[in-house]
């Protein structure tokens, strides 16, 4: 769909358009991939089979001709292919072949491909290995990536050699959908999975979704709310699981294991039992019942996510048993089929009361589970959010990443935009999650780094990985704003591999999504990656965080968050703001971490200026590092983000007539209601903190 005036596109296809390529890119290409080789077929292969026809056909103007064997003499005869081919095999059949040697095939990750120019006699192949047919996916979305972005010319096909595997065992998405068809904190549409109490029936989208979701790699997801309610507590019982197992069934299509989210009273509200104690051996025997009977129908079930002593959800503490106790409870039931329990860390007590100045959540997670670190059984997973607190718009990393070094751990990102603008701003979060990714806890001295604590691999753990909060739902283009679909593929992109540059990132996916036009592309990719520190500035700067209404947590409200009733959460007075995490004179937060961290977070000169309010309270008049004074920053960068957001509006705009005009109405009208929302946090984050300081704009701007 490239037509540039269509003004139907919606942005459905997202990046697997497979627009068809210039004429003189395609003709080369067809020259290899006219003729695929797959001698396997079942199952994925299958899948593998379709999505490569598919995509080639649209690619290339073709239809591809699929045969099982390489023939030399098939090839001859094939005057327009020339003795070329595609071949698609598992390394092992490949090495069979004598295309892939023995060894290199043998070392394969079960998850990794090879993609290779290779020759045999007078056949020249471009071949695809994988590991297993699950590599052969990834391996054949890889090769359509390149192709679809123009990187498969003449030359490079003659020498293709790329290997690739993920770094992390389990890249996950973790759907927060109800049954009667909401999403707690979703912003685009509905869930795509249940409505009003029921699965839907038709299974169109959620199939378009699994090859979304398998293109960039991921491989779990949980179809269900965290929290758990009445409804969802059944998804577990005989009732639901026909309906589970079919949904299961589409994602196995596509490589990926079905999870559920579960509620930790299941055995009182589903089994009729009198409690849910852990230890209580009729509980421990109906969680292993459940488990038999959900493995009976869905034979590669995932396993468990659990919520449990969160925002009242319940949990092991009601019965005097701690986390351990519970996640080693469901893990010894689910441990006979293979399954696992995701434990989250996201507890804290939401009546703490802020105007006592020396609980703080900020320490909660830590203070709860490094106690229990070495406790948990090898099949749980503690999911730990980036930050310490809740998906801010910046926060300094959990420090639970370093604090736990003999348990098994998943970072947990929210792709959905609670806190960062609700999919109505443009916030592309790929620049922070490769902050976070890539900062180094020093937990075994210098390089221990989240990616590689998440991965399992510094501390040698056999399992680890990266789950995201899914942002879509059933808008037309998935994610309500068309460019929120970048957040969803940067997130699959870098729970494969971290270790991708943000800027590569989005070049991929501006080239897949837009096409190759250089203007487009980049003006496109610098408002992506200019968008986060444009929202902060008009938002929370200074790693302030919460200024959000109650509730919904949209739009601009300084004391509204609803867990700050007794008390603001950054302690704003007339004299300073901020809070005091220090050792010296605070919570005691900073100690948390590793030197040189601890001692950098401790030391008011140090800190840096983009954390200084999440760990010291200051007065207004206190200087950053870049010479200004707290409340001239917090004047000038709300002053600057509006006019960015309004730049944003300028920049898409010159995009006029080279982006389709369906796509490109969609993004204008969103980035409008953004320039004009930032208008307003200018006004009202302005305006508060001119009354509280009183102290005047230096640059004498009007404050409302
Ligand atoms: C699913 C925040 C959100 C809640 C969410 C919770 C969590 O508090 O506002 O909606 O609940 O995080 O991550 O469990």
């Amino acid at each position: 769909m490239s037509v540039a005036n269509a003004t139907s596109d919606t942005g459905y296809d997202a990046w697997l358009r497979y627009d068809r390529l210039p004429e003189r890119q395609a003709g080369v290409l067809t020259g290899w991939c006219r003729r695929i080789v797959m001698p396997e077929r079942e199952g994925l292969f299958h899948t593998v089979r379709r999505e490569l026809t598919a995509a080639l056909a649209s690619l290339l103007g073709i239809e591809p001709v699929v045969t099982d064997v390489l023939d030399a003499d098939a090839d001859a005869a094939d005057t327009t292919g020339a003795g070329r081919a595609l071949v698609v095999a598992t390394a092992e059949r490949a090495a069979g072949l004598g295309l892939l040697a023995g060894e290199e095939a043998g070392a394969l990750h079960a998850d990794g491909f090879v993609i290779r120019t290779v020759r045999r006699g007078d056949v020249r192949a471009v071949l695809l290995a994988g590991g297993t047919a699950r590599g052969l996916l990834y391996g054949a979305f890889h090769f359509l990536r390149l192709a679809s972005i123009g990187s498969l010319n003449d030359r490079a096909l003659e020498q293709l050699d790329i290997a690739d595997r993920p770094r992390n065992p389990l890249r996950m998405i973790n759907h927060w959908d109800n049954m009667d068809g909401s999403i707690e904190r979703g912003y685009a549409g509905k869930s795509i999975f249940f409505r009003d109490g029921k699965f839907i029936a038709d299974k169109t989208r959620v199939r378009d979704y699994a090859r979304l979701l398998a293109s960039i790699g991921i491989n779990a997801l949980t179809i269900n709310n965290v929290n758990v309610h009445e409804t969802e507590t059944k998804l577990i019982t005989d009732e639901l699981l026909p309906d589970v197992a079919a949904t299961a069934d589409i994602f196995r299509e596509y490589g990926i294991r079905l999870m559920l989210s579960i509620n930790f009273a299941a055995p009182i509200q589903a089994g009729g039992l009198p409690t849910a104690d852990p230890l209580d051996p009729a509980v421990r025997a109906w969680w292993r019942e459940r488990a038999a009977a959900i493995f009976r129908r869905i034979p590669d079930f995932g396993g468990f996510l659990v919520k449990a002593d969160s925002e009242f959800r319940p949990g092991p503490f009601t019965y005097g048993r701690d986390h351990a106790d519970g996640a080693n409870m469901l893990a010894e039931a689910l441990e006979p089929f293979g399954g696992i329990v995701i434990w989250r860390c996201f507890v804290y007590n939401c009546l703490q009361d802020w105007r006592d100045r020396t609980t703080d959540r900020a320490k909660a997670a830590y203070d709860h589970f490094v106690p229990l670190d070495g406790r948990f059984k090898d099949n749980v997973l503690l999911q730990i959010k980036n930050g310490p607190m809740d998906f801010q718009v910046r926060e300094p990393v959990s420090p639970l990443f370093g604090g736990l070094t003999r348990t098994n751990q998943m970072l947990e990102l929210q792709i959905t935009q609670e806190y960062t603008g609700q999919q109505r701003h443009l916030c592309y979060l790929v620049p922070q999650w490769k902050e976070v990714l890539d900062f180094d806890t020093y937990a075994c001295g210098e390089g221990t780094t989240v990616a590689r604590i998440a991965s399992g691999s510094a501390f040698g753990r056999e399992t680890g990985g990266i789950a995201g909060v899914s942002n879509i739902g059933d808008d037309p283009n998935w994610t309500g704003h068309l460019l929120a679909q970048a957040n969803l593929y940067g997130f699959g992109r870098l729970a494969w591999n971290p270790e991708l540059s943000a800027e590569d990132i989005t070049d991929e996916w501006v080239r897949l999504t837009f096409g190759g036009d250089p203007e487009t592309v980049r003006t496109i990719a610098e408002m992506l990656l200019d968008s986060w520190r444009i929202y902060e500035n008009y938002t929370a700067p200074l790693g302030v965080g919460w200024m959000v209404n109650p509730g919904h947590h949209y739009g601009p409200n300084v004391d509204g968050y609803e867990y700050s009733k007794w008390g603001t959460y950054h302690f704003a007075d007339c004299r300073g703001i901020g809070v005091d995490r220090t050792v010296k004179t605070g919570t005691g937060f900073t100690a948390q971490y590793h030197k040189p961290h601890s001692e950098i977070y401790e030391s008011l000169e140090q800190c840096p200026d983009e954390l200084l309010l999440f760990f010291h309270h200051v007065p207004y008049t206190h200087r950053l590092h870049s010479g200004k004074t707290v409340i001239q920053h917090i004047y000038d960068t709300h002053f600057e983000g509006a006019e960015q957001a309004r730049g944003l509006v300028e920049r898409w705009s010159g995009l006029k007539g080279r982006i389709d005009t369906g796509r490109f109405l969609q993004v204008l009208r969103r980035l409008e209601e953004q320039a004009e929302h930032a208008k307003e946090w200018r006004d009202v984050i302005n305006t508060y903190f001119w009354r509280k300081s009183g102290i005047p704009d230096a640059r004498g701007r009007k404050i409302y």
